[in-house]
């Protein structure tokens, strides 16, 4: 297939993992809609081309991981494996009611496809960074994807496991950094800044760094995880500046961390939603 081909075909599943998280946090009213929205276009590629995996049987050992270790994106998570048929999209439109197997943050013990459990801020990195070391140790030719938020990035213990995983040589391990430039209770700039920017300091810990100018962009990304595959000896972070809330009308643009919007909101960005597809299919 033609590279431009399958980006068109992974814009359309952007769209579309967009679509079904609206509808799944929409189906309980509130959520993550900010940090779910702002790592779509990372999943589309991730999923949409990237990783192996089988929907069929989630646990394969050969599999790519992927862990969300800003657990509570949990949403987007379960619109795109969902979408890969892991299990019927309706089924995570029991987002986190009661007994559901869609907790509001991802939980490897309750829906399929999930690799780690995630939600406690800064564990998935550390988790995901013994996976990959487990891994290499098994002798495995895959790879451990996860994802870190960049208020996340205060968090200590990422810096542990960054150290840890330059000294095992751990080059199947790319670490998105979700850069959206907001945390829960503000602007990262005005809670607690990143001073030279958190490539720097994935740098100065000896990762290999790519940076996505815009990180909604799935070309962008396809081709930092081509550059990471090319890295060996070190683990590739690649920082993804990204828009909180991307495409949810209601959300986009305003930082806004959980959103509980009117039913005429709900609606409102569904449509716009549905309409975007529309026109993306089209192109
Ligand atoms: C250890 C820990 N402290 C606090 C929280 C509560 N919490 C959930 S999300 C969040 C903000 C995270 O910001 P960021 O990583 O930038 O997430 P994003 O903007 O990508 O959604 C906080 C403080 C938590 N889940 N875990």
């Amino acid at each position: 297939m033609q590279k431009a081909e399958k980006m068109q075909e992974l814009r359309v599943f952007a769209q579309e993992i967009r679509l079904e998280t609206l509808k799944t946090i929409g189906s309980l009213g509130f959520g993550h809609v900010g940090g779910s929205m702002s790592i779509i276009d990372a999943l589309a590629v991730l999923y949409g081309d990237v990783m192996k995996v089988d929907p069929k049987n989630p646990r394969w050992e050969d599999r790519d991981w992927c862990v969300l270790s800003k657990g509570h994106a949990g949403p987007a998570m379960y619109a795109t494996l969902g979408l890969k048929g892991f299990y019927p999209l309706e089924n995570a439109y029991t987002l986190n009611q009661p007994h559901t197997n869609f907790p509001s943050h991802t939980d490897r013990t309750k829906t399929p496809g999930v690799d780690l459990t995630t939600g406690s801020l800064g564990q998935g990195m550390s988790t995901a960074t013994g996976a990959a070391l487990g891994n290499k140790i098994d002798g495995r030719d895959n790879h451990v994807f996860v994802f870190v938020g960049d208020g996340e990035a205060d968090e200590g213990q990422v810096w542990e496991a960054a150290q840890f995983a330059v000294h095992y040589k751990l080059d199947n391990l790319v670490c998105f950094v979700d850069d959206n430039k907001y945390q829960l209770d503000g602007s990262c700039e005005t809670v607690m800044k990143h001073a030279n920017g958190i490539g720097a300091k994935f740098a100065a810990f000896g990762w290999n760094v790519v940076e996505c100018a815009d990180g909604n962009d799935v070309e962008q990304i396809y081709d930092a995880v081509q550059a990471a595959y090319a890295t060996k000896d070190v683990p590739t972070c690649i920082v993804l500046n990204t828009v909180k809330g991307k495409g949810a009308t209601f959300a986009d643009g305003t930082g806004a961390h959980s959103s509980q919007p009117s039913k005429e909101q709900w609606d409102e960005a569904i449509a716009y939603a549905e309409k975007q597809l529309a026109e993306i299919k089209a192109q």
